[in-house]
């Protein structure tokens, strides 16, 4: 079985693979289908509107099921910034050095609880006839004092998890799948996938 996911995002697809991937089902992105040129609008108000649109601008165009995921670093002290911007924020080509330092910089003088943040992943996947079924996923945790870990991409050098006393950069990548917002978005929305007959 194979399953498009609507993603330019290779840290994801690697991590969606790892968590996924089996004998039975093959994950391939939108470069692997030719079709990284589709147009997919992402002007949602949430995780799970984004990913709505990006599995169904695919689907329409592939003709078949399509799987997307949005997802986002959400902090409390920063009224849920970067949140559904989290691949935009101080630009899409500014380095993640620079927004990480950011986000640490601007929680200056916070302590504990008052540096809580978590990692959202909607997971959707859609038909061409328009059906949809979508999944959410959440981890919790909070903005480290600094940046550390070489593991996983993007925000996981400050996502510190106060019970590990490690980032998500930190652990190892099969446990941040274990425990992530990815993992249990798509670990539910396996067993829909199930349900509905698309996966064994
Ligand atoms: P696609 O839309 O092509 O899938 P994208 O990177 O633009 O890729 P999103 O709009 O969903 O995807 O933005 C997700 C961003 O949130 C991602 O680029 C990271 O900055 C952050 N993020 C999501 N999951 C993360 C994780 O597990 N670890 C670290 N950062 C993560």
């Amino acid at each position: 079985m194979k399953i498009i996911v609507a993603t330019g995002n290779m840290n994801k697809l690697r991590e969606m693979r790892e968590i996924l991937g089996s004998d039975n089902v093959t994950l391939t992105c939108l470069k692997d289908e030719g079709l990284e040129n589709v147009e997919i609008i992402e002007d949602g108000k949430t995780f799970e509107e984004n990913a709505i649109k990006k599995a169904l601008t695919i689907a329409k165009v592939a003709g078949v099921p399509v799987l997307a995921d949005d997802s986002g670093l959400v902090v409390d002290a920063l009224g849920g910034e970067p949140g559904i911007y989290s691949a935009r924020y101080l630009g899409r080509d500014t380095s993640y050095d620079y927004k990480n330092q950011y986000i640490i910089d601007k929680l200056a003088g916070l302590e504990g609880d008052e540096r809580s943040a978590r990692f959202v992943c909607a997971c959707a996947v859609a038909w061409p006839d328009g059906k949809v079924i979508t999944t959410e996923g959440v981890i919790e945790g909070q903005i480290g004092f600094e940046i550390k870990g070489e593991n996983g991409f993007g925000y996981d050098p400050i996502f510190y998890l106060p019970e590990r006393g490690m980032t998500t950069a930190e652990i190892s990548a099969e446990d941040k799948n274990e425990i992530s917002h990815r993992g249990r978005a798509l670990t539910a929305m396996y067993e829909k996938l199930k349900q509905e007959g698309l996966v064994l």
